[in-house]
């Protein structure tokens, strides 16, 4: 899977990117990354890339010109059509259901804004999808894109090396992950729940499905309503407490 990065810093986009899993991943075959610095391809003699707001108001805009060259740029590699994907905090919430999603594109291209904005001009001429990746702002879209750009990878086939652990985690089926151990079986007075040192698999995976269960309830309960859960474990964990008044 291609991935085309549109950013103002692009060697922090490409150390991010070059790390770890993902790295590992594109020397593989299994990922490529490109990353175009949008002042490249400013026209404007100091290489300018954002200006003052029409209107008025606080901060700069990112200015239309070089965006849409260096989008231009990128589609021109592609060749075919490209999901263009716009980071603001001004969208939809970005999920896992979005992630496997995207995972199965050929190439996608990212658009990192900075200042106050983009021109919307240049927006509404090249981007196919607006993501957020949470409800608070950052500075630019660089740190969201690299959150899109794991989530997503992870999801392409031969990424992981384990092949099924990008299946049975935490939000698969809409639950959070259960509890893990590793040894010693004893670590400051705290032991291991017994059951995982029994080797009885059914016991192991019913107890594990009870704790994801549990944890979501406790820290993520608006969760539930969406989660695969069966008949018996909606009564078992989501029958309300007796009412006293009435
Ligand atoms: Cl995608 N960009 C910025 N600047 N702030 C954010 C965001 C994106 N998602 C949440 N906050």
């Amino acid at each position: 899977m291609k991935f085309y990065v549109l950013t103002i810093f692009p060697e922090l986009m490409e150390t991010l990117l070059r790390s770890s899993i993902l790295g590992r991943a594109e020397k593989n075959g299994f990922l490529d990354f490109h990353v175009l610095n949008i002042r490249d391809y400013s026209t404007d003699r100091h290489k300018k890339t954002d200006d003052y707001p029409y209107g008025g108001g606080a901060g700069m805009v990112m200015t239309a010109q070089p965006v849409y060259d260096a989008y231009e740029a990128a589609r021109k590699e592609i060749g075919g059509p490209v999901r263009t994907i716009y980071l603001t905090p001004a969208a939809k919430v970005f999920t896992q259901k979005d992630a496997k999603a995207y995972a199965k594109e050929e190439a996608l291209i990212l658009l990192c804004g900075h200042y106050e904005g983009v021109d919307q001009r240049v927006l509404d001429e090249i981007v196919t999808d607006e993501i957020s990746i949470g409800d608070y702002v950052l500075t630019g879209g660089e740190p969201a894109a690299w959150v899109l750009i794991d989530a997503i990878s992870r999801m392409v086939p031969g990424v992981l090396t384990n092949e099924t652990s990008g299946e049975q985690e935490s939000l698969e089926g809409g639950l959070l992950e259960y509890p893990q151990y590793t040894r010693p079986e004893l670590w400051r007075d705290h032991r291991v729940p017994e059951i995982l040192l029994s080797g009885d698999h059914a016991k192991v995976d019913a107890w594990r499905r009870d704790q994801a269960i549990l944890k979501t309830k406790a820290v993520r309960p608006e969760l539930l309503a969406e989660a695969e859960l069966t008949t018996k474990e909606r009564a078992r964990f989501l029958s309300e407490p007796p009412s006293h008044d009435a």
